[in-house]
């Protein structure tokens, strides 16, 4: 047996939308404990620490309205190297966020790593929109967009290639907002995505199993970016971007225990945990819990 080695990378990075706080959610994720509650499910595991931030002055493009465009693809173009060279060692890359726009800077550094990279969007939201279709300018509602090359030049091309991946390999699971743009590109890309209604109607373990046998043929590698607003808000109220109906704690982590018995993850990243809107911390220990079941944890 190949040896399994994790490596924890935070990404404290706030400036893919409005609300403040979710720079705060590594420390909050490592504050629940997740190095200590994944060690026993590896060979070899490392904390890497975060990506350096700082504290930058926020503004915002003056030609395309991406807010913080400048700084978020600089630190994006930071972390896509650092994943690129934990997969180099062969190790894991678990991505702690942050806002969702650091799947841009993930997928940089994973996407060149495999022929036919897979993507479950696990999100309450498409992030499907471009600086044209925005009806916000934040860039953490782009990246899905973004890492199938449509977007601003300053991020598709992070890493020096576009795209990352392809559309027809993309799953999105648990979308319940969606803007205009974003239904048109679905559409038009034959992009999948289980809404809450086939979640609900399907159960989550058929949405599952479609989902693996979906990319299991056509894909060498998967990337898990799991946003925790694709939790309900009631169970995971730490989230910038709250929406009703939403996955349950025990549907997801059925998804995360089946995507392990499939075998099927090469990456992941956790984002949108904001410490400052939660109770007590819930929600990034819901985030540790899931990861527990994603990475192997077993109760018998
Ligand atoms: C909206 C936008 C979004 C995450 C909110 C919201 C996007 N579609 N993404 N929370 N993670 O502004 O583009
Ligand atoms: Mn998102
Ligand atoms: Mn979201
Ligand atoms: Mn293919």
């Amino acid at each position: 047996m190949m040896t399994r080695k994790l490596s924890i990378i935070g990404m404290p990075m706030d400036l893919g939308q409005m609300r403040r706080g979710v720079d705060m959610g590594p420390s909050a994720i490592r504050y629940a404990g997740v190095y200590e509650r994944l060690k026993p499910l590896f060979d070899a595991i490392e904390d890497l620490g975060d990506i350096p931030i700082g504290r930058p002055e926020v503004s915002v493009d003056e030609e395309s309205n991406l807010r913080n465009l400048d700084l978020v693809a600089e630190k994006n173009t930071l972390l896509a190297e650092k994943v690129d060279e934990v997969i180099q060692s062969g190790s894991f890359p678990l991505v702690l966020g942050g806002d969702h726009s650091i799947a841009i800077g993930t997928l940089a550094g994973v996407a060149k790593h495999y022929k036919n990279l897979g993507v479950i969007w696990y999100d309450a939201h498409g992030d499907l929109n471009t600086s044209e279709t925005s009806p916000s300018g934040n860039i953490h509602g782009m990246p899905l967009a973004v890492s199938v090359g449509l977007g601003h030049e300053l991020l598709t091309d992070i890493g020096g290639y576009s795209p990352k991946i392809r559309p027809e390999h993309v799953v999105i699971i648990g979308a319940r907002s969606l803007d205009e743009g974003e239904r048109i590109l679905i559409k038009e890309k034959g992009i999948k995505v289980y809404t809450m209604h086939e979640i609900d109607r399907m159960g989550m373990a058929k949405v599952m199993e479609e989902t693996i046998a979906y990319l299991k043929d056509k894909t060498d590698g998967v990337h898990l970016s799991l946003d925790l607003d694709g939790l309900d808000p009631s169970e995971c109220p730490g989230v910038g971007t709250p929406v009703m109906g939403g996955i349950s704690y025990r549907e997801s982590h059925l998804a995360m225990e089946m995507l392990e018995e499939a075998k099927l993850i090469t990456s992941a990243e956790f984002v949108e945990v904001n410490p400052i809107l939660d109770e007590k911390n819930k929600t990034a220990s819901i985030a540790v819990g899931l990861m527990g079941s994603l990475f192997g944890e077993k109760l018998l």
